[in-house]
């Protein structure tokens, strides 16, 4: 298997870091913003996206998870359906710029799924999405606000997204 590092720990950091501040240019400061994580690893990287925020304009962001997996159906190679198993979040979002975070975008299916979650939940003035890495690949009318990486990869690859709250060590890097 050829493996391909294409961030390290720094990589990721200045990523977070770039983000962080073109959320805040974007929506002209943090005010009203809420970020929602997509287990597993779309969790923590909204916490250290808040977290930065939070060093950067000294105001708290707070921060929420979706939790969704993707099923494949039995009967069908292709299909994959995700499913929502449960939400946390802190804050009323009807009427905040709520900001999706995933560590990968690949067919948009699963941000379709939790765009679904959001509007059901209550009605947000806004949805932006971050991602770390987006792979291209999208099956579905979605693009990310906010991107780490652009990595165009086959799809018998796989980004093997590292981070240390989850993995003990901080890297990105594509397998075959
Ligand atoms: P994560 O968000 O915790 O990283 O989709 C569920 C999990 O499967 C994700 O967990 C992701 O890391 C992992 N995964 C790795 N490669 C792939 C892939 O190519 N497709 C999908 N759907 N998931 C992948
Ligand atoms: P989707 O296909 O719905 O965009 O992605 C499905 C889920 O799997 C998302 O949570 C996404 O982060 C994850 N995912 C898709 N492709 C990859 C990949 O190559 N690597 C990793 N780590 N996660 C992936
Ligand atoms: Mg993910």
């Amino acid at each position: 298997d050829k493996k391909v590092q294409i961030l390290d720990d720094k990589g990721i950091g200045r990523a977070i870091t770039r983000i962080a501040h073109e959320i805040l240019e974007k929506n002209k400061g943090a005010k009203n913003i809420v970020l929602v994580g997509i287990k597993t690893r779309g969790v923590p990287l909204a916490e250290r996206l808040a977290e930065k925020i939070s060093q950067i304009e000294e105001i708290e962001v707070p921060v929420g998870n979706l939790d969704i997996t993707l099923y494949r159906d039995d009967l069908s190679e292709i299909d994959q359906d995700p499913v929502l198993h449960g939400s946390q979040i802190p804050v009323d979002v009807a009427g905040k710029v709520v900001i999706l975070v995933d560590d990968v975008l690949y067919t948009g299916r699963t941000v379709r799924a939790a765009l679904d979650a959001l509007i059901d939940i209550g009605r947000p003035k806004v949805i932006q999405l971050a991602v770390l890495v987006d792979r291209g690949h999208r099956e579905l009318p979605i693009r990310a606000d906010y991107v780490g990486k652009n990595v165009p990869t086959s799809t018998n690859e796989v980004v093997k997204v590292r981070l240390h709250e989850t993995d003990d060590e901080n890297m990105v890097i594509i397998e075959n």
